[in-house]
């Protein structure tokens, strides 16, 4: 008998599972992103800086996700869409089924957009399909600009990486052409924002690109997420 490894065995249970959620999002039209850092980037600060510009007529759901504590889901329910902690208890990163389980008692047939926000980690999350439309990768510039290249899977993967912090910039020694080239020496054409959640500088080029990603899947349908 041929011997799988159990890890072998876990991913493609997960893909599988993810599978299915694609096609599920697919169905209803949802566009769905799994948004993937270190810990402490800046994740769910710009998922508050992002509702808090979202009409209120996009419907629009998250689900975040830490080792413990409902923190982060407090911090995002404040803006009046449906929010739920997934705490993981000790694993480092999220997985398809969790998803599944956490969408249950969501109709998916009320929803445009469904933002996810992975456990601060660059690495276990690269591995685990969710099922998104697309992942979303950030950097902020107190990490260091050669993080693309020591962790080259999750910006090989990711749509968009979004260089955050950049407030910042006058008071770290980070090189950000460099850093934007790492992210392009790994991922080719890699799309990147620089972005700063403190002054908003480059929050419209992120609200632009989730309007055209939901153009991609919309069409002519879709209406802007920002309101004026
Ligand atoms: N100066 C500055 N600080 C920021 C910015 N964005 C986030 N922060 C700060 O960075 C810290 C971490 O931000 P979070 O949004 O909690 O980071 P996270 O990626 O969600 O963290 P985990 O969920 O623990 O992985 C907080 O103290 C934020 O206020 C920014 O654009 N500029
Ligand atoms: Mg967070």
């Amino acid at each position: 008998m041929q011997k799988v490894p159990m890890q072998e065995k876990v991913l493609s249970e997960n893909d599988r599972v993810a599978s299915e959620l694609r096609e599920r999002f697919r169905h209803h039209g949802i566009l769905c992103l799994n948004l993937i850092s270190s810990p402490g980037s800046g994740k769910t600060t710009l998922l508050e800086r992002t509702l808090e510009r979202f009409s209120r007529d996009v419907r629009v759901a998250v689900l975040t996700g830490d080792i413990q504590t409902e923190n982060d889901a407090n911090r995002l329910r404040r803006f009046g869409f449906p929010t739920k902690q997934i705490t993981t208890g000790g694993t480092c990163h999220l997985d398809a089924r969790m998803i599944e389980r956490h969408l249950a008692d969501w109709d998916l047939s009320q929803l445009d957009v469904l933002l996810i926000e992975n456990v601060g980690n660059l690495v276990c999350p690269s591995s685990y399909d969710l099922g998104e439309m697309a992942k979303v990768v950030l950097l902020s510039v107190t990490e260091g600009e050669d993080k693309p290249l020591k962790y080259p899977s999750i910006f090989f993967k990711s749509a968009l990486c979004v260089i955050t912090k950049i407030d910042l910039l006058p008071h770290v020694p980070f090189d950000l052409s460099a850093a934007v080239e790492n992210a392009r020496k790994v991922h080719p054409g890699m799309e990147i924002i620089k972005v700063s959640c403190l002054t908003r500088t480059g929050l419209r080029e992120w609200l632009n690109w989730l309007d055209e990603k939901r153009y991609e899947i919309r069409g002519q349908e879709s209406q802007t997420l920002v309101r004026d």
